[in-house]
């Protein structure tokens, strides 16, 4: 079958209802929107077992129909997401209202109010989890027959040509949808079955291990990696690097550029050797959580323990993400309620120690011969964004009130590996084609200030002051590179890659602390800026600068006066 073109829709700026052939799909999260039309038109969007899977509203052609697939409403939400559904609905005629089989009654009792007066059909996904009954196919009948609805019964994972023809020849016969209140009732609904996830005890602490696998498994295939590659890529560049050195004194800046000490060339390879490898594993091993539904689980089991630092268990996962990029969890956090989002954030720039700064400081701590030092930053870390945030979130994100919004407990499933694939293609796009670019950009910048001076003129202005740290001043140079890339920790071995700079373990341990949460990376607050606006981006990088200073003085202190 052809392929379906994604065609620009970006948020309001087109509004579908001007076409008459344009269709709105809508559901409530996880009912099957995205795999529907997936499976229907051949298009990738993207699907996850995963709420809030879908963040902004993507639109498809397909056999001359603009099929837009919007975010999961969840009604009692007030986040970007359902907001940004609920505008477009109003600006289109054509819905495509998606209802989940096992709760068929609950599900159009929520939805039909938004569709009322409008045209459209109903398709009911999750067909498979509903016994083939004689009962349940005279439930949908009376159904059909008292709204005068074409509804669907199906699999959304598995349409057939037939089926595929069924559904495009009731959507040019789409009907007027009733109100709810005149429709009769199926009477069933199906719950997937408890998991050890909802145990009062060992749910949180499993779920609590299965979110540090990630990190634990990033470690040490990063390192591992590293190992294998770092010289194999260094050589590989060399005549490259030296050809460049060679180049005449005229274009110095372009030198500066590519094989200067903070060079595309100088500090790309541990892009290579330590980012992509890490944020590739994060991305597989989060997919595998949420195509196969886990993660949901997940953030049930961990919101009381979130709860009192402002955050919601549904937070929680984009915090992890963030461990692989920063970028891609903070627009996942469209999904989050508004009271949690800023958070949320905060949470991100500030504890989500991305795959530059992970590995960056793991490199650090190897080279001084305490790689465990590593596990000592990660506590630490820990606790400092428990303590960032339940001072800075507002009162009202951590009331014990804050029930978790979850539209209903989802169904566990092993994950396929082609909904596998379209989570890892989804992170590494975000990734490769909106935190790359701008990365880049800000490296040749950093190359630019340092080619310029700015950069080691800061550096001996902010030196003395690190005495308050007890940290030498040659360690300015890489706390003001980290604060534009993270990477930028690396510095602290010299651009040869040998240590450069002699501390002590707990001065290694202070300055590598100071470099990766004083700010988030440009490329963060960049995203931030334009996820909220400029002024709400300020004001983090302010308080995290703040927490940032107090929580590094108390370390490196603490340190001195225990003797490490
Ligand atoms: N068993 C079964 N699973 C389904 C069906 N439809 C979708 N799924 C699975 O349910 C999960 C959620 O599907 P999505 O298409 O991402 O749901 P969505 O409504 O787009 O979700 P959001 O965009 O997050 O609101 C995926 O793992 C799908 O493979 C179905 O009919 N039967
Ligand atoms: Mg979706």
């Amino acid at each position: 079958m052809r392929l379906l073109r994604k065609v620009t829709c970006t948020e309001m700026e087109k509004p579908v209802g001007m076409n008459a052939l344009s269709v709105i799909v809508i559901g409530k999260e996880s009912v099957g929107k995205s795999q529907l039309l997936a499976s229907l038109t051949g298009c990738n969007a993207t699907v996850g077992n995963f709420r809030g899977t879908t963040v902004s509203c993507d639109c498809y052609e397909c056999r001359g129909r603009t099929f837009v697939d919007t975010p999961g409403i969840l009604r009692q939400s007030d986040s970007e997401t359902t907001r940004l559904t609920l505008a477009r609905l109003h600006a289109s005629d054509t819905v495509m209202l998606v209802a989940q089989a096992t709760h068929l009654d609950d599900d159009l009792a929520d939805m039909l109010p938004l569709a009322e007066g409008k045209r459209g059909i109903v398709v009911v996904t999750f067909w498979d989890k509903v016994h083939n009954s004689q009962h349940a196919h005279e439930g949908l009948a009376r159904l059909a027959r008292k709204s005068g609805l074409p509804i669907l019964p199906l699999d959304a994972r598995q349409i057939d040509a037939a089926l595929r023809e069924q559904v495009f020849a009731a959507l040019s016969t789409a009907q007027s949808f009733p109100a709810a209140e005149s429709l009769p009732r199926v009477g069933w609904r199906i719950e997937p079955a408890l998991s050890i996830f909802e145990h009062r005890w060992l749910g949180p602490i499993l779920a609590i291990a299965f979110l540090l696998i990630p990190a634990i498994f990033a470690v040490y295939f990063a390192n591992w990696f590293a190992g294998l590659t770092d010289g194999l890529v260094r050589h590989w560049l060399l005549p490259v690097v030296q050809t460049i050195q060679a180049w005449p004194i005229q274009i110095d800046l372009l030198k500066a550029l590519l094989v200067g000490d903070y060079g595309l060339f100088t500090m790309g390879p541990a892009l290579f050797v330590w980012a992509v490898p890490t944020v590739m594993l994060y991305a597989v091993l989060l997919g595998a959580y949420k195509a196969s539904g886990l993660i949901d689980r997940l953030d049930v089991a961990l919101h009381p323990l979130v709860r009192p630092l402002g955050l919601s268990g549904r937070d929680v996962a984009r915090v992890v993400m963030g461990f692989g990029c920063n970028v891609p969890a903070i627009i996942n956090t469209r999904s989050c309620s508004s009271c949690s989002r800023g958070t949320c954030i905060s949470a991100i720039a500030f504890g989500s120690a991305c795959s530059y700064q992970l590995p960056a400081t793991m490199a650090i701590f190897a080279a001084i011969g305490q790689p465990s030092l590593t596990l000592v930053y990660l506590a630490y870390l820990l606790l400092t964004t428990c303590v960032y945030l339940r001072l800075t979130s507002p009162p009202q994100a951590r009331s014990p009130l804050n029930q978790l919004l979850l539209a209903r407990r989802g169904f566990l499933s092993w994950p396929r590996p082609v909904a596998l694939w379209r989570e890892v293609r989804g992170t590494l796009s975000q990734f490769f084609l909106q935190a790359m670019p701008t990365f880049l950009a800000i490296s040749l910048l950093a190359s630019l200030l340092a080619w310029l001076g700015v950069l080691p003129w800061l550096a001996a202005g902010v030196a003395p002051l690190l005495s308050v740290f007890r940290l030498p001043g040659e360690a300015a140079l890489p706390v003001l590179m980290a604060s534009l890339r993270k990477d930028g920790i690396l510095l602290f071995l010299g651009a040869g890659g040998e240590r450069i700079i002699p501390m002590s373990p707990i001065q290694t341990l202070a300055a590598v602390y100071l470099a990766s949460v004083l700010f988030p990376c440009l490329v963060t607050v960049w995203t931030i800026a334009r996820e909220q606006s400029w002024r709400f981006a300020g004001r983090l990088v302010i308080r995290q600068a703040v927490a940032a200073l107090a929580f590094t003085i108390v370390l490196a202190w603490c340190g001195y006066w225990l003797g490490w």
